[in-house]
């Protein structure tokens, strides 16, 4: 997939908008379109993966500031007392539509488990 097959890379590339919460060298995160939750923000890489499986043991550090943006947001965000989930879906099967791996971070409402 190139960069303008994929619509995050397109985000990151400030060619369609997002309302952007965080920045840093290699993660942006975003607002979801479609929230779950009164805060419903995505985290994702600035270069391209497509799922976990693409991932190699040289994106410790990428995956790694993609768990560090989180905490920075839940704080930004009033989340971290009342606690949040940060989930990544892997797979059609486990509910990824866009293939651009993204971190979930959901708050402000009780979060059952376990998720449909
Ligand atoms: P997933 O299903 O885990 O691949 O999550 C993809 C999320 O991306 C989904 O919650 C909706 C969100 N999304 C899809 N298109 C856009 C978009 O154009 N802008 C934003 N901000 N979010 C989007």
């Amino acid at each position: 997939m190139t960069a303008q097959d994929c619509l995050f890379c397109r985000i990151v590339a400030g060619e369609i908008p997002a309302d952007v919460v965080y920045q840093s060298d290699t993660a942006i995160a975003f607002r979801d379109i479609n929230p779950q939750a009164p805060t419903h923000v995505l985290i994702i890489p600035r270069r391209h993966v497509t799922t976990i499986n693409d991932l190699d043991a040289d994106d410790q550090e990428l995956v790694g500031s993609l768990f560090l943006a989180a905490k920075a947001i839940a704080q930004q965000e009033g989340l971290a007392d009342d606690g949040y989930r940060v989930v990544m879906n892997c797979g059609e099967g486990a509910g990824q539509s866009v293939f651009h791996i993204h971190l979930h971070l959901l708050g402000g409402r009780l979060l059952n488990w376990p998720p449909g």
